[in-house]
């Protein structure tokens, strides 16, 4: 014990250096204003690359930062090569890349290519007459008349942000196709010539200029079924129906995913593709096994998911879900890559979700905060695949306060439900939005970052400036928590050590969940290889256990869990400190824990 060893991943030489990484979402307009506009900017997040290294960040991937009329903050791009003034220039973005390059780090940027803002010139071309060349680039269909001759859009669905996916054209006497918003336009990716000006003008234009690869917004929508047909009605109230089966993973996905990775692969370019409404494992692992060479890793929504809702019409009427449920989904998409060439993703916060810690765990007084972010922190480092954070999780970052009325919520997914929601007169229905938004908007994620205790939260010099009101609460800062041991940011720091220096377990690891239906305590055992100083590979496990609630909890078995000796378990971490640390069998409140059967000869 003691001596220096390291141990490392599955066929660590193998690996590529996305798996092992860890990657951290900026929303920029959040992170860091250096021109005291109120808006974060990319010379605020450059002044910050420092922060993010010495966190153990390996990758940096920018939410958009390109010329749009936000009305979806960004992922609406009107010019792909141009960036959107309040974030900076073309340059900065240049400084940026050598700024993480120089410090070993990565920078991936935020590809949005199923739909344009309606103010390209792509759009503007093809809106101008049925004639023009581009018309066929987006998705135009002439109207349906109901028997009384009113006219009517060409299908039934509903979009994402609530109304119809179709919009008319005063001009041109067509409706054109919009998933989200109707400034929003999908492209037409049956379009050969569409496509390959995507691939040149979007990907290849940022790969020459040095990225090192991108997440890919709304991945498995680019091929939609081209019936035009009504989808089944399963929301009687409403003219509008969901209708993924009509625009997602559509019979030709897999063929222009397999382009997309052709355009990436010279570059060597990792992609993250976001692919939503496909819960089925057999349905995600084509878009994942490196045979197959589409994409490196996809996010998967099932966890994220929870507490949502029915997807459309009703994602914002609060669903409560259980322990046991969050323990199944985690392990499902843990384990559906154990035995194919597949890999994962761990994640549980992004810019389109209220905080982990108001929904995972407890904010109800600041020691029950501080337990469970930290718990929230073991859990996600413990976990098998590319490990991705949100700006702000590191410290534990709340949703807004529950004192902050409907008006402080600016996400257009937002508006428009609570708008639908006040249109039907239904004062229930409107109580429950309300209450949904409180736990799930997007906005909660989209707070300002908080750098330290001022006013203004380190993030801009006015608050009054600040895009998004910044709230006061105390404690959840980067100057109050760096340094202190028992804050929820060293402890993402320290768990970020942790995983690395054990990525043959945790990383690469398999995953066995114990007691299922316990809705107390969580336990599974990862289980993988470590290499040892001399070289010698060998197999190590870990049980990773963890207490969901207020109440102290028996400990499990750890030997018997862990199938050795008692003399050979070790307790390698808890989330506990001082006082509240639990006793030798209990764990308290929202307390975790890591316990190995490394021997001496990996030291810990
Ligand atoms: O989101 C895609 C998407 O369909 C959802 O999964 C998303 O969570 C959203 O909340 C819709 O309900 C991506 C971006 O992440 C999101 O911010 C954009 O609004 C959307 O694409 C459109 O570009």
């Amino acid at each position: 014990m003691g001596s220096l060893c390291f141990n490392d991943g599955v066929q660590d030489d193998r690996q590529p250096w996305w798996k092992a990484a860890t990657f951290y979402q900026v929303y920029p307009a959040s992170f860091k204003d250096s021109n005291d506009d109120g808006w974060g900017d990319l010379p605020g997040l450059i002044s910050k690359v420092d922060y993010l290294h010495g966190l153990g960040v390996d990758c940096i991937w920018v939410s958009p930062i390109f010329e749009s009329p936000q009305k979806d903050m960004g992922y609406d791009v009107s010019d792909y090569q141009k960036i959107y003034a309040p974030y900076g220039t073309i340059e900065d973005v240049d400084a940026l890349i050598q700024t993480c390059h120089e410090r070993g780090m990565k920078l991936i940027l935020d590809l949005v290519v199923n739909h344009t803002s309606a103010e390209h010139e792509w759009f503007q071309e093809s809106r101008s007459s049925r004639t023009n060349p581009k018309r066929d680039w987006y998705i135009w269909k002439p109207p349906r008349y109901d028997a009384g001759g009113n006219r009517q859009p060409p299908t039934n669905w509903r979009g994402y942000f609530a109304g119809s996916t179709w919009t008319w054209d005063e001009h041109t006497q067509e409706y054109y196709l919009h998933l989200y918003a109707s400034e929003q336009p999908d492209l037409n990716w049956e379009n050969a010539e569409t496509r390959e000006a995507i691939y040149e003008e979007t990907m290849r234009f940022w790969l020459r200029r040095g990225v090192d690869g991108f997440r890919i917004d709304t991945v498995n929508k680019y091929s939609k079924r081209t019936e035009y047909i009504d989808a089944a009605v399963t929301d009687k109230n409403s003219p509008y129906q969901a209708a993924p089966e009509m625009w997602c993973n559509g019979p030709r996905i897999h063929e222009f995913i397999r382009e997309i990775n052709q355009v990436l692969a010279p570059f060597s370019a990792v992609s993250v593709g976001e692919l939503s409404n496909t819960p089925d494992p057999k349905q995600v692992l084509p878009y994942v096994s490196t045979r197959a060479r589409e994409l490196d890793m996809v996010f998967e929504f099932s966890v994220i998911r929870l507490g949502n809702g029915d997807l459309f019409t009703g994602k914002y009427i609060y669903k409560p879900f259980t322990l046991s449920q969050l323990k199944a989904l985690t392990e499902k998409w843990q384990c559906f890559i154990e035995g194919t060439d597949s890999w994962a993703t761990v994640f549980c916060e992004n810019h389109d979700n209220g905080r982990a810690v108001s929904r995972f765990g407890d904010t109800s007084t600041p020691e029950l905060w501080r337990a469970s972010a930290r718990t929230i922190a073991l859990w996600q480092a413990t976990l098998t695949g590319t490990l991705f954070l949100y700006q702000g999780q590191e410290l534990g970052m709340t949703n807004m306060p529950a004192s902050w009325d409907i008006s402080h919520y600016q996400d257009v997914e937002a508006v428009n439900f609570f708008a639908e929601a006040v249109a039907s007169r239904n004062e229930q229905r409107i109580q429950a939005t309300k209450h949904g938004l409180s736990i799930l908007a997007r906005d909660h994620a989209r707070l300002p970052f908080r750098w330290n205790e001022d006013d203004n939260v380190g993030f801009t010099t006015d608050s009054a400036k600040s895009w998004m009101r910044i709230p006061r609460e105390k404690g959840i800062s980067v100057e109050s928590q760096l340094g202190d041991r028992t804050s929820v940011l060293e402890f993402y720091r320290e768990m970020l050590r942790l995983r690395k220096r054990f990525q043959g377990v945790f990383v690469f690891g398999t995953h066995t969940l114990l007691d299922r239906e316990n809705e107390s305590t969580w336990a599974y055992i990862k289980e993988g290889f470590l290499t040892t100083k001399d070289g010698h590979r060998m197999r190590g496990r870990a049980l990773v256990v963890m207490n969901f609630t207020v109440e102290r909890a028996p400990l499990v078995d750890v030997s018997a869990a862990l199938g050795c000796a008692p003399e050979s378990t070790r307790l390698m971490v808890t989330t506990a400190c001082g006082a509240v640390r639990g006793a030798k069998d209990e764990l308290s409140a929202w307390e975790g824990r890591i316990y190995c059967d490394f021997g001496p000869e990996i030291c810990i």
